[in-house]
């Protein structure tokens, strides 16, 4: 056990449940940073603003989890070597009704790859109870087809077990000697 703790980030774009889930599991008040975005990037919408998140967990046993998340879209990337730096493990955040196109998930998936080479992966689907048709099994066959082999679930950020069953899912990963893309 490390006393100083490890590393998770959730990473998803806008809505997706980081700072939900986050918050559902914490042993503390969450931290959350507001930075206001440049008005480039936000299209002269300066008001609108984009939150890193912070918190910790102990898990059964003793071990302190970091806990950290951070937006997905591209034009905030600046913010992901930092997160992304030691991290153990990455949480894909991503809504059912955003799962299309798949590529732009499997993308971002290699990005936080390329990152966090030393991290488990796991892909956690929020918003499936607000989104009718949605085929889990369909999601995760089309991350496999390419080439990404890592755990996908349905995860209701609210719900504290439902958040911490992902959490375990990832962690047993740590220990399985699985790479996240088959060709890598
Ligand atoms: N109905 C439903 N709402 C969810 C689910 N997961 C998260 N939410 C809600 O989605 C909203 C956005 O979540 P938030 O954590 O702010 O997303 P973030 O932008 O990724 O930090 C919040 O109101 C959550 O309560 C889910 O599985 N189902
Ligand atoms: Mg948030």
């Amino acid at each position: 056990m490390d006393r100083f703790g490890n590393k998770l980030v959730f990473v998803g774009n806008m809505g997706a449940g980081k700072s939900t889930a986050i918050r559902a599991i914490s042993d503390t008040e969450p931290v959350s940073t507001d930075m206001p975005m440049s008005e480039a990037v936000a299209g002269g919408k300066t008001t609108t603003t984009v939150a890193l998140d912070y918190s910790s967990v102990e898990l059964e046993g003793g071990e302190l989890l970091h806990l950290y998340g951070v937006p997905g879209q591209r034009y905030l990337d600046f913010m992901w070597p930092m997160v992304c730096e030691g991290a153990i493990g990455i949480i894909a955040m991503v809504k059912a009704g955003d799962v299309e196109p798949v590529d732009e998930i499997a993308s971002l998936l290699r990005e936080f790859a390329r990152l966090a080479p030393e991290a488990s992966f796991v892909v956690g689907v929020s918003h499936a109870d607000l989104t009718p048709g949605f085929e889990l099994v369909r999601f995760r066959d089309a991350l496999a087809q390419r080439g990404f082999n890592l755990p996908v679930l349905k995860v209701d950020a609210r719900e504290p077990l439902q958040v911490d069953f992902l959490i375990k899912a990832l962690l047993s990963c740590r220990h399985a000697g699985s790479q996240l893309l088959a060709e890598a």
